[in-house]
């Protein structure tokens, strides 16, 4: 895999070594190879269930159990997952000024990598608000308890329930978040990494990227939606690609004086 894209991965290297601004946005297939099920690949299904049929305000208002039974269920997969190679690599590429890290995955698997700053479009699987934004709680908190003793879990502050403080479909993205990640599509380099390009707007990003005349590019298993339109498109593992591309990056430049 990596030999017959060795040049596409030279030239990428060049150009990541040269930007001054460089915006990377992850989904599920960066985490896949740490163990935690894809959405739409063959992990995406939990019993009879599409991913889509629970991550939806509509879904938790008709049965927040079967909901928090999904959602207790994959908090304690990801609990015994570890970081891989990517997020490793990614990890490293925040400490780089102009580095802007932006992911759809809500596992914190990136946070637990020792990234800095991560923009988490679609929220934590690991913090918690009250369904009904009850007065004396916070907005949003941390709560790692693995696996909850009760279903759905109850809210501390007004013995409600509590919900993930996740985007579901059909919810906003915070409009704050949104435009930081915007912002961030004004770079050098924007890479879309592990991500079947299909949910907007964060699938948005990487058009906006190319109009604004960033080179871009998706490391992924498979083409995308997306494909067409960016400059180019490195098929194989990200845990490796990844890899790769940081042992190029960080040779002396191949590009002609
Ligand atoms: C919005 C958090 C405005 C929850 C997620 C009708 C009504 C309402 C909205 C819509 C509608 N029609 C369309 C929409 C918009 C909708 C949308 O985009 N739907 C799609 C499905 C058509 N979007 C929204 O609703 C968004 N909000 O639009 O607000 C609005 C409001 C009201 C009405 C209209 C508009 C909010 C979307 C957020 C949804 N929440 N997650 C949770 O996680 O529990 S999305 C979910 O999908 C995850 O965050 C995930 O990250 C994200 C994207 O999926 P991917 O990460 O790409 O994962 P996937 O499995 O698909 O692909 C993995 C890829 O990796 C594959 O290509 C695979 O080949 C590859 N891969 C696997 N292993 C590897 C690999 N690649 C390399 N190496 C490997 N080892």
């Amino acid at each position: 895999m990596l030999v017959e894209t060795s040049d596409h991965l030279t030239r990428v290297a060049d150009r990541l070594r040269a930007a001054r601004a460089v915006t990377a946005i992850t989904g599920a297939g960066v985490s896949a190879a740490s163990g935690v099920p894809t959405f739409r690949g063959d992990g995406g299904l939990w019993r009879s269930f599409r991913a889509a049929d629970l991550a939806t305000p509509e879904a938790f208002a008709r049965d927040p159990a079967l909901v928090w039974e999904w959602y207790d269920w994959r908090r304690q997969t990801i609990a015994r997952c570890e970081p891989n190679a990517a997020h490793l690599v990614l990890s490293r590429w925040t400490e780089r000024p102009g580095f802007t890290l932006i992911t759809q995955n809500v596992d914190g698997l990136h946070e637990r990598a020792g990234a800095r700053d991560v923009l988490r479009f679609h929220g934590s699987i690991w913090n918690v608000r009250c369904r009904d934004a009850c007065h004396g709680s916070p907005p949003s908190w941390r709560d790692d308890t693995v696996p909850y003793p009760v279903l759905p879990p109850p809210c501390p502050y007004c013995g409600g329930i509590i919900r993930p403080d996740v985007v579901w479909f059909g919810e906003v993205i915070d409009p704050r978040l949104f435009a930081r990640c915007a912002a961030a599509t004004a770079c050098d380099v924007f890479l879309a990494v592990g991500t079947s390009a299909v949910v907007f707007p964060a699938a948005g990003l990487v058009h906006e990227a190319k109009r604004r005349g960033a080179f871009t590019l998706e490391i992924n298993l498979e083409r995308t939606p997306a494909s067409d339109l960016l400059d180019l498109s490195l098929l194989g593992p990200v845990e490796e690609v990844l890899v790769e591309l940081d042992r190029l990056v960080r040779l002396p430049s191949t590009a002609c004086p």
